[in-house]
């Protein structure tokens, strides 16, 4: 599983129990929730067909999706409707019309991975539109070309926690370096060792301090200095430690001189020559709600020490997220440490566990997707945008894109209604196509807002691989009981769709099960050796278990080959120099992304003036206990909950402020939508800050409309659906503002734990 490797155990056919595996010293608890996931009763049964699709054929009554009962039907009846759909709408509209983005994460084996698979299927079937980026780090991964000349920074590999440990004396850490989001890893973790990484740069003497709202994002073995701002004013702060090192004189000219490129032309800007404003501590501190004194201090002590600065992947997530990761390189190009050991800057750590993992480059075994023979790509967040809004245009990275008009819309391995902001409009957009088919294990909202419905096996019910481009083990997933229900494999339901569409046989190539398993294993064998690497034969390793490459002997340092030779190993920017200046954005011509690294404020925070309406802003972080909705219905979700609902932070002054009291019920609030929640009344946020973890399954009242209420309490029924700026255009669930108040009704009872309204055939 993406949260670690285990073995299940097995009773008279049924998962009881689950032993973590023998090298993971420090297991994720989450693993505990999948005995009761397996078995909820929300999963799926059988293939279900939405009441109203099935009476009035695909043209109507699409309002009715998510209110709508289903119909049971059978699978062959299933299939070939779906099959009907898909050759329909393909022959009528053109291939553009499907929309097999289906952002999502799935499942950690690399064989079932349903999001591949559908887009193998839809390759097969002659393209689709699908969606690029992703909604972890849109902003970082899009922006950091442009100025490294490769998003690996964001992606990693980063700097190893190995020279952290040896050579860092100062960790700067805005958002903090969670624990509770190490427990995750994409394509699963052999072993967790970010904490025990922490433990030892701590006992090496690395002192600490996390800039972040929450006290939390830190864990409090390392004694971390705790600094706490004001949301998304991150770059702000930054700007007024690069004002300080300035100066005070503390930066690295030679440095500058040698392997950046631009900085004469944002210093005027950073002086405030360009603007009257200089982006000193002083104006730093107004922004964010810091002392000005702290912001000037922290840059002496970054100056003076072998400094490493990361920032987490949530502080792109929000408008204007590009900025911050750019500034973040800004501030480490000023101290010049960048490509030393335990130097320079990184993303994403204490975001999953493999960042910051030491590790040799290794093969992954992957199901290939196929190539796409037609249809665009769309930037991952703006789905709701392009369905509302056929044949226009956006701006994207200095290309123009336009919006296709969407007929058909297939998702397999993802949940919109988690993953995406403002459910609200999401639900609007989401009528407009003529079908919607899911495949998934549980009646999540998504599967509820579709019209046919595939009940799809986990991965205990089936054969696979796991593995991660961050992680040192690939583990063999081996069937441990039958499917539950009439549940099938993605890989099966795609297979018998191919066949029926009439290419069933490049779909799945011969092989079955087992024949892809072992040539994906075998294609990664054979690259194995390019890096000097020894794996064994496909059934030595299905009997083991796993492989686990040794980890590294020398630490991992991001970006010492440049520092060494510039000439020589320069980076794949413009100028082969970290760019501090963008030729290539300049000429975009981008006002909400100009040329060099710039605060804008964003469209929703404390300092603005929407903060009088809707005074509390609002955090939508990872849960610590499931990943995304995920296990939101096993024992470790439901054991944090208050009274069934999501629990949200906030401070005793604004909880006071309300009336409110610990564990009380509110409704969280603002012009897009709302919900309920418990509240925990705690000094560990910022005033003024409340956090509510993302994940619990989406149940409205009656879905759609501002005026709609999720009694479970999902965050993106409040968050805004826009995009961080035209270059990047990802995902600002960041940036949202919300208003408290104490619940005084009834109580209404959360329904989604249970499937549906379901009538007879
Ligand atoms: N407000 C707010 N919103 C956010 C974020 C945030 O920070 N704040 N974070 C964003 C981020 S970074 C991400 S990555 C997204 C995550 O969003 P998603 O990846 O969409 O969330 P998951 O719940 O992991 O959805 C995966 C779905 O696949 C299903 N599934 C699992 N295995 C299988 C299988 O074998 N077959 C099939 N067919 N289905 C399967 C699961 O049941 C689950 O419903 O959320 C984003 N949304
Ligand atoms: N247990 C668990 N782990 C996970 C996941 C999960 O669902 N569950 N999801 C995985 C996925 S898909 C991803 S992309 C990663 C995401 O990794 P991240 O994006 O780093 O995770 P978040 O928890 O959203 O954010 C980390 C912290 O940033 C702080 N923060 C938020 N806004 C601001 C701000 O404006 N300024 C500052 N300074 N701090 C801020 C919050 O307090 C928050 O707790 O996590 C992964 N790990
Ligand atoms: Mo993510």
């Amino acid at each position: 599983m993406h949260w670690g490797a285990f073995s299940p155990e097995v009773r008279d056919g049924r998962v009881v129990g689950v032993r973590p595996f023998a090298k993971d010293r420090d297991p994720s608890p989450i693993l505990e929730s999948i005995p009761d996931a397996i078995y909820d009763e929300s999963r799926i049964d059988r293939p279900y067909v939405r009441a109203g699709f099935l009476d009035r054929g695909n043209v109507d009554a699409a309002q009715a999706r998510g209110a709508d009962p289903f119909v049971p039907v059978d699978w062959d009846t299933a299939l070939d409707l779906v099959a009907g759909e898909v050759a329909r709408v393909r022959e009528t509209w053109g291939n553009e019309a499907i929309f097999g983005g289906s952002y999502g994460w799935a499942s950690a084996g690399r064989l079932h991975h349903a999001r591949t698979l559908l887009h193998r299927f839809l390759n097969g079937a002659g393209g689709f539109t699908g969606q690029v980026t992703n909604y972890s780090y849109a902003a970082g991964m899009t922006i950091m070309p442009h100025v490294v000349g490769t998003m690996q920074p964001v992606s990693g590999p980063g700097t190893s926690w190995q020279s952290i440990a040896e050579s860092t004396r100062l960790m700067v850490m805005f958002g903090g370096v969670p624990l509770k989001n190490t427990q995750v890893e994409s394509g699963g973790a052999g072993e967790h060792t970010a904490a025990q990484w922490l433990g030892r740069a701590r006992e090496a003497g690395v002192r600490f301090v996390s800039i972040s709202p929450l006290r939390g994002d830190v864990a409090g073995f390392l004694d971390a200095e705790w600094l706490a701002p004001r949301p998304g004013s991150d770059t702000a702060i930054m700007l007024g430690l690069a004002h300080t090192l300035v100066e005070e004189g503390l930066h690295d000219r030679a440095f500058l001189a040698r392997y950046t490129k631009g900085f004469e032309r944002f210093r005027p800007y950073l002086l405030g020559e360009t603007d009257g404003q200089p982006k000193d501590a002083d104006w730093a501190a107004q922004m964010s709600g810091l002392s000005a004194e702290a912001i000037r201090d922290l840059a002496r002590r970054m100056a003076a020490n072998r400094t490493f600065i990361t920032a987490s992947w949530s502080l792109q997530r929000a408008d204007h997220g590009e900025q911050t990761y750019w500034m973040t390189v800004v501030l480490a190009a000023l101290l010049g440490q960048i490509g030393l050991p335990g130097g320079g800057f990184g993303f994403g750590y204490g975001a999953v566990n493999g960042m910051g993992n030491p590790r040799r480059n290794a093969p992954v075994p992957r199901m290939p997707a196929g190539l796409k023979p037609a249809g665009i790509d769309i930037p991952v967040a703006r789905i709701t945008d392009m369905l509302l809004r056929p044949g226009e245009t956006i701006d994207f990275n200095g290309q123009r894109l336009t919006y296709p008009e969407i007929r058909l819309i297939y998702w397999a391995g993802g949940n919109p209604f988690h993953h995406h902001q403002d459910i609200n409009r999401l639900i609007e957009a989401w009528r407009r196509p003529e079908t919607i088919v899911v495949h998934e294990p549980w009646w999540t909202a998504t599967a509820r807002h579709a019209d046919i419905v595939l009940p799809a096996t986990t991965p205990l019910e089936r054969n696979d691989i796991a593995a991660s481009s961050l992680d040192r083990f690939v583990i063999a997933m081996h069937r441990a009981i039958d499917p539950v229900g009439e549940a099938r494999d993605d890989f099966r339901i795609f297979a018998d769709l191919a066949r029926r569409l009439g290419f069933g046989d490049e779909f799945a190539e011969g092989r079955d099960e087992m024949g892809w398993l072992r040539h994906i294993y075998d294609v990664a064998r054979q690259q194995a050796a390019h890096y000097d690497l020894e794996m064994p034969d496909f059934d030595a390793f299905w009997a083991a278990g796993h492989i686990e490459f040794a980890a590294p002997d020398q630490p991992y340092v991001l970006f010492e080959r440049f520092r060494s030779d510039p000439q020589g190993a320069p980076l794949r920017t413009a100028s082969g120099r970290i760019e501090i200046f963008s030729e290539t954005i300049d000429s975009f011509g981008y006002e909400d992304c100009p040329a060099h690294p710039v605060w804008r404020a964003p469209v929703e925070w404390l300092g603005g003036a929407k903060a009088r309406d809707y005074p509390l802003h609002l955090i939508s972080n990872q849960p610590a206990t499931r990943l995304h909705g995920q296990m939101d219905n096993g024992r470790v979700s439901r054991a944090q909950k208050i009274r069934g609902r999501e629990p949200v932070l906030i401070h005793p002054q604004d909880a006071a402020a309300r009336g409110v009291e610990d564990r009380d019920i509110v409704r969280v609030f603002n012009g897009r939508g709302a919900c309920l929640a418990g509240a925990i009344v705690t000094d560990t946020i910022r005033p003024g800050v409340v956090a509510m973890a993302t994940g619990a399954w989406y149940d409205p009242v009656e879905p759609g409309g501002p005026g709609s209420l999720d009694r479970h309490g999902n965050p993106n029924v409040l968050t805004r659906d826009a995009g961080t700026s035209r270059l990047a255009q990802g995902p600002v669930s960041g940036s949202a503002l919300v208003e408290i108040e104490r619940w005084e009704g009834k109580l209404p009872e959360i329904t989604i734990g249970r499937p549906p309204a379901i009538t007879g055939t």
